[in-house]
């Protein structure tokens, strides 16, 4: 349940925001079968969050990215927005902007003006997108160097030589730190800080940890998108190991688990129901449970602990109105102070 979405291969050759990526060989489809089956027979059974992400699921995630309740997105823009100026002043004179999980790369584009990067490398497991996207920044950002890096970079980034190796910063925004579980996300960005060297930066986005209330509604809103988002992965798993769960049977369950920090998503047996699939059978009581996502929540401390402890110096920290959400710079050396922001 480690795997960050945003990064993730998903699984039928689609991302979160729906584009084709290349075909899995046969070995690696067999794999990826094998670790379904192992997690739909484990007790509790568990999917990774990345069967939530084939071409619907990428549209019920745009489309609850635009919830009342769902205000991470959002928040983020406006925040990132409202401090242009002082985001570029803390996170100058780096050449090379490094946006990971960019997609159609419109959140990096609304930084390219205040940032001035020399070079943009824009990374996510689909290439084909990445390449039709570059294609349109290309012409509206003519003195800005791209590069597009068809890549699930949450096991190790690979950059090619052709990236400078100085003034490397690194752009993960939309809270997808926080699909990775603790020790993996401090993995994953110690990976970073090696992959950067002394003079890289770090610019994150993430959800801060807030009242239940506030992360119960947005993972369970009135119009139930993010129900039929989770139920989906259903639809998915069934495909990929040619299963017969019925959506019909299950129910979306999450809440905030505070002992966690993190918000659970599961499916709930509606009834007593048995699903097969090639030569295996599983039976779920009625009440039984499949966990198909984790989304941690940060306080300032305890995003603190984990950029120290994966080598990382945080310096400056814009949050909304309501500290909701936040939008973190990091540098790889101390920093010197600057910027406006509230100082980590
Ligand atoms: C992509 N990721 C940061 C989202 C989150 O909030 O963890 C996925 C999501 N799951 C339910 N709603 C949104």
């Amino acid at each position: 349940m480690s795997t960050p979405i945003s990064s993730a291969a998903r699984a039928d050759q689609q991302t979160h925001s729906g584009r084709a990526t290349a075909l899995p060989t046969d070995t690696a489809h067999d794999t990826e079968r094998a670790k379904l089956t192992s997690g739909l027979l484990a007790q509790p059974a568990r999917v990774a969050p990345k069967y939530l992400y084939d071409t619907l699921g990428s549209k019920l995630f745009e489309a609850l990215c635009l919830l009342p309740e769902y205000y991470p997105t959002r928040t983020e823009a406006a925040i990132v927005c409202e401090h242009l100026d002082e985001i570029a002043d803390a996170a100058g004179p780096y050449g090379t902007l490094i946006d990971l999980g960019a997609g159609n790369c419109a959140k990096a584009e609304r930084l390219f003006d205040a940032l001035k990067p020399d070079h943009y490398v824009a990374v996510d497991i689909s290439a084909d997108f990445l390449h039709t996207a570059l294609n349109r920044l290309r012409a509206s950002h003519p003195n800005i160097h791209m590069t597009a890096l068809g890549q699930d970079f949450s096991h190790g980034l690979q950059l090619p030589d052709t990236v400078p190796a100085n003034g490397r910063l690194f752009f993960y925004p939309g809270s997808s730190l926080g699909n990775f579980a603790p020790p993996d996300a401090c993995r994953f960005l110690g990976d970073l800080r090696q992959n950067g060297g002394d003079d890289s930066a770090l610019l994150l986005g993430v959800d801060l940890v807030k009242d239940a209330k506030v992360l119960n509604a947005a993972y369970d809103d009135e119009l139930g998108v993010t129900s039929a988002f989770n139920l989906n992965l259903l639809r998915h798993v069934n495909r990929t190991l040619h299963a017969n769960f019925d959506v019909r049977d299950w129910r979306h369950v999450s809440f905030f688990n505070e002992t966690e920090s993190r918000v659970e998503m599961h499916l709930q047996a509606r009834r007593s129901v048995d699903v097969c699939w090639e030569n295996t059978r599983r039976h779920f009581d009625e009440g039984e449970r499949i966990h198909t996502e984790n989304s941690y929540k940060y306080t300032r401390a305890s995003l603190n602990k984990l950029l120290q402890q994966a080598g990382w110096h945080p310096s400056v920290y814009w949050t909304d109105e309501d500290d909701k959400f936040a939008v973190v710079h990091a540098q790889a050396s101390l920093p010197a102070p600057r910027g406006q922001g509230a100082r980590a």
